[in-house]
């Protein structure tokens, strides 16, 4: 029996609350109406006085007093209003504004006094009422989908009162802000999460209930927002939902796509991708804001004048696309706090070209409009490989410079000293993606706030920050120099002038050292000149971070080492991460259900900490039953599953082995699949006694490969070859079967890896960054089977190596292995292997010309990707999981010993670390309501000093 841990071990302290608050006065934030089209020309406008006063006395208290009481973990959560409403007779009273028009603001007081109710007559109304004034149905017949719609409305409508107070308290304390820049956000479904999120799921569940409707049906009618490839999106994602739980002020900015990642659909056993225009039934969650709206620039040409003996320059002419806001509130667990997702709409800076519609000219005068439109129409279907084409720097252009100028705006509407910046703002660079936005910004303090350089640089790299998720070399973003200075012309300019002064450093550090310098040149020499963002980047940052132990040790030595030479503190790590909520508590309910039981509270959810606990229960026959029931239900809703999209029934009782990411080389799902024939040869060589012993399993594969990627493409069709030769197979039966999921998507993989046992993260060593589904997977009870790779080697040092099944070469060991098989001195091919590849270049599983290179290859010893190297210690570990498998007790005890030793992968940890190291921001929480007056506490202080 484990040792007992003691409960208070996890336990946290509240922090607690601010006891002063100050006045709490509408400005004029993005939530007022009537912002003006912001001009870039615009003014800096002096803050009222009064307001600046207020600003700075209540956030030093509100800072200091935070830190005394939570000396090691300085940010945590509160409770949220919604749960201050539970149960109270009385509606929660809202706060108090002061408006400069007493008169009027009496009157919308009265009118705006309460929060909508969370009884189970407020949440009916709201929802008919939705669907008679919002959608204009009958309220008397509705579908499942309005429903949805309807409930989506009820509860956006709450979130807003949320969102609305948070960003208003944030501008009124003119708080720090965290700015997130990423190119996706794959944000997965939002309403069963926010509903977990702030707490009632349980009341709509019942109002909904009485009305004849099921709340876990209209889960379903909701599509999946897919504004992202993989996991680089995915972690934005989890990043959003950690920052608001921790109350941390913080906005994601990135583009509203009409097109999401493609829809997989499996035709012959191959992939064909379907557009996937997600705002076909419209989208609830969003809010438009056609106020916020900013004119970008294209093309054109710098213009150079004098202005008080100084040169300045100027961006002129070309093309100009207006940006529309969309935001998406963004609640947290637990919490009062409500941040945002700004994207950006691409739009016609006019409807027409009046000059050509005046000569008669009607299409030609539209398609400028199409033009403009066209730039966020798409998101690019590359996971980990960029393909250099205009429109996607467009992108990047469109969407980093709406950003920045946002951020300019709102940071000039309570301050006035440019100095000021780094205190009131961190922007994050996910990836190299929006990079160009450091540009933007130096451009915006240069030409048009006519900074100088020395100050304007020093304001840029203290505020800007850069993550690298990726050393594979396709992966690393160039852009053609002439592209560049085509679109964005003046931006140019400013790389070589970077270039100019850091290579004067340089050379001064490093006298006659031409190779580093140009190594270390934001430009790379050539017939085509590119420039290096990942260069760029790290020049413009205060910090850069790789997101996993092992990713971040080899970027210092590797992609980047001289950099890490020449700036020994800048490079650091900080290990991805997940949320709870969405992986645990929503996907899982069942388990957090028997987690809480276990625990005796759900605090677990918000501190992840706590299920240390679980450890206790690790050989304890009552618990592990119930945790083998829990996968038993979960193994039969995705074998439900996958009858209903795939077609094939497959067993309950067999071991539900797992690989879902997207198809990459690296990834090796190739050898995952040499390994399922060679298993399904041995199985068919054996007696039918013998076949009685083998451990069934069921393999299943999902992940969509990128349209031009020929070699994924491939292996998606032999898997899918595969599975129809064994799945037919009466020899067979059901000692194995071969599934391809198709369309592997978020909420995919909310029913695929709770349902898993076992799950493969088996890339080549020294490729996977990080991978943060094995987290996932090990947050709902399930083993790995992997390499020392990513995150698998953290994972490895929290949950026990023995509770995992490693194998595989290290990463030291790769580059001379690569090297001995290319220069033709490997052994022989492994003869199982052998006999798997005579099968398929037999023809046994389909049509063999798109899968024969690849093969001839890997015979060849052309494999960069060591499958055939590995394959021994794979096969090996394989035979460990049957084994371990057959021991039912021993298994879940390791599976028990995973969760309870997973603390660590969660997004909240990552978040706090990015605060503390990276961002150096507090988290604010917003004052929740006084419990006994209903009223919130900072109105209460405002009405004492107004007395
Ligand atoms: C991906 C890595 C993963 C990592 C995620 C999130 C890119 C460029 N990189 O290993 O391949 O988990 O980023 O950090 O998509």
């Amino acid at each position: 029996m484990a040792k007992k841990k003691s409960k208070k071990s996890a336990a946290q302290q509240k922090p607690a609350e601010p006891t002063s608050q100050p006045k709490y006065e509408v400005t004029k934030d993005e939530v007022t109406i009537g912002t003006p089209v912001p001009d870039p020309e615009l003014e800096l406008k002096e803050p009222h006085p009064e307001q600046k006063e207020e600003i700075k006395i209540d956030m030093d208290k509100v800072n200091e007093e935070e830190k005394d009481t939570d000396k090691k973990r300085p940010i945590k959560r509160k409770n949220s209003k919604f749960l201050m409403q539970d149960g109270g007779s009385s509606p929660l009273l809202r706060p108090e504004f002061i408006y400069h028009n007493e008169d009027k603001a009496q009157k919308i007081w009265s009118l705006m006094q309460t929060y909508q109710g969370i009884d189970q007559k407020s949440i009916q109304r709201s929802i008919v009422n939705h669907v008679e004034y919002t959608l204009a149905m009958t309220r008397f017949n509705f579908s499942d989908f309005g429903c949805y719609q309807a409930t989506a409305f009820s509860l956006r409508d709450r979130l807003l009162e949320s969102w609305n107070d948070t960003n208003q308290y944030f501008t009124t304390h003119n708080v720090k802000r965290v700015y997130y820049l990423s190119l996706e956000f794959l944000l997965g479904r939002l309403m069963q999460n926010t509903l977990n999120n702030i707490n009632m799921e349980k009341n709509y569940r019942e109002a909904l209930m009485d009305i004849g409707y099921d709340l876990e049906r209209l889960y379903d009618e909701e599509v999946d927002p897919a504004l992202g490839n993989g996991g680089l999106g995915r972690l934005a994602a989890c990043f959003l939902d950690s920052l608001a739980t921790l109350e941390v002020p913080a906005w994601g900015y990135g583009i509203r796509y009409d097109y999401g990642i493609f829809k997989q659909v499996i035709r012959d056993g191959y992939q064909c991708e379907i557009p996937d225009f997600w705002l076909s039934g419209g989208n609830p969650w969003e809010i438009e804001r056609p106020e916020v709206i900013y004119p970008i620039r294209f093309y054109g040409y710098t213009e150079k004048y004098e202005e008080d003996g100084v040169e300045r320059a100027q961006w002129k002419g070309g093309e100009i696309v207006m940006a529309k806001a969309y935001d998406t509130p963004v609640p947290g667990y637990n919490t009062f706090n409500c941040n945002n997702l700004r994207l950006w709409k691409s739009l016609p800076a006019r409807e027409f070209d009046f000059q050509s519609f005046n000569k008669g000219d009607y299409l030609s005068s539209v398609e400028s409009k199409q033009r403009a439109e066209y730039i966020t129409s798409v998101l690019y279907p590359n996971d980990n490989s960029e393909e250099g084409k205009e429109l996607r720097l467009k992108q990047q252009y469109f969407f980093c410079s709406a950003t920045v100028r946002d951020v300019i705006r709102r940071f000039k509407k309570n301050n006035s000293d440019w100095k000021d910046f780094p205190n009131k703002a961190a922007l994050q660079l996910n990836d190299t993606h929006p990079a160009i936005a450091a540009v933007e910004f130096l451009r915006i303090l240069i030409d048009e706030e006519k900074l100088d350089w020395g100050e304007a640089w020093k304001i840029l790299h203290s505020s800007f920050s850069y993550t690298n998720h990726t050393v594979l070399p396709e992966a690393l973003e160039t852009w053609s120099v002439g592209l560049i200075n085509h679109l964005l012309p003046r931006h140019m300019e400013l790389i070589y002038l970077i270039n100019h002064f850091f290579m004067d450093e340089v050379a001064k550090k490093y006298p006659g050292d031409y190779q580093r310098m140009q190594e270390m040149s934001l430009i790379a020499e050539g017939d085509d000149k590119k420039v290096r963002m990942a260069n760029l980047c790290i020049l413009c940052s205060h910090k850069v971070n790789g997101v996993a132990e092992l990713h971040t040790k080899l970027i210092q030595e590797t992609i980047f080492k001289r950099f890490h030479e020449y700036f020994p503190n800048k490079i650091e790590n900080k290990t991805n991460g997940v949320t709870p909520r969405r992986w645990i508590h929503c996907a899982n309910p069942k388990l957090s259900a028997l987690i809480t039981e276990a625990l005796d509270d759900s605090e677990w959810i918000g501190e992840l900490e706590r299920v240390e606990y679980l450890e206790n229960f690790a050989e304890d026959e009552e618990f592990i039953q119930k945790w083998i029931d829990i996968k038993k239900q979960n193994k039969e809703k995705l074998a439900a599953k996958i009858e209903e999209v795939v077609g094939v029934k497959i067993p309950i009782n067999a071991l539900y082995d797992v690989q879902i990411k997207r198809i990459h080389e690296y990834k090796r799902q190739l050898m995952n699949i040499l390994y399922v024939i060679h298993r399904y040869l041995t199985i068919k060589d054996m007696s039918p006694a013998d076949r009685e012993k083998v451990v069934p399993r069921v393999v299943i594969i999902g992940g969509k490969a990128a349209p031009g990627y020929h070699n994924a493409k491939a292996i998606i069709k032999l898997v899918n070859g595969v599975g129809d030769i064994v799945n037919n197979d009466k020899d067979i039966g059901d000692t194995l079967k071969v599934i391809f999921y198709p369309n592997y998507c978020v909420s995919a993989a909310q029913t695929l890896i709770p349902a898993s046992e076992l799950s493969q993260h088996i890339s080549t060593a020294g490729m996977e960054a990080s991978g943060t589904s094995n987290m996932k997977f090990v947050m709902n009870g399930c083993l790995i089977i992997g390499t020392m790779d990513g995150a698998n080697v953290e994972i490895s040092e929290e949950v026990g190596e023995e509770n995992m099944f490693i194998f595989g070469a290290r990463v030291e060991e790769v580059n001379d292995l690569r090297n001995r098989l290319f220069s033709g001195e490997h052994k022989p091919i492994d003869r199982r292997l052998q006999r798997v590849f005579d099968s398929i270049l037999s023809g046994t599983f389909g049509d063999v010309s798109i899968i024969y290179p690849i093969i001839h290859n890997l015979m060849e010893g052309k494999d960069y990707y060591l499958v055939t190297e590995d394959f021994d210690s794979y096969v090996k570990a394989q035979n460990k999981v049957d084994d371990t498998y057959r021991d039912q007790k021993k298994w879940n005890m390791m599976s028990i010993l995973g969760v309870s030793r997973s603390a660590k992968f969660s997004s909240d940890r990552t978040i706090e670390e990015y605060c503390e190291s990276i961002w150096k921001v507090d988290r604010v929480p917003i004052p929740t309501p006084n419990d006994t007056e209903r009223v919130r506490s900072f109105c209460k202080v405002y009405s004492a000093a107004k007395n």
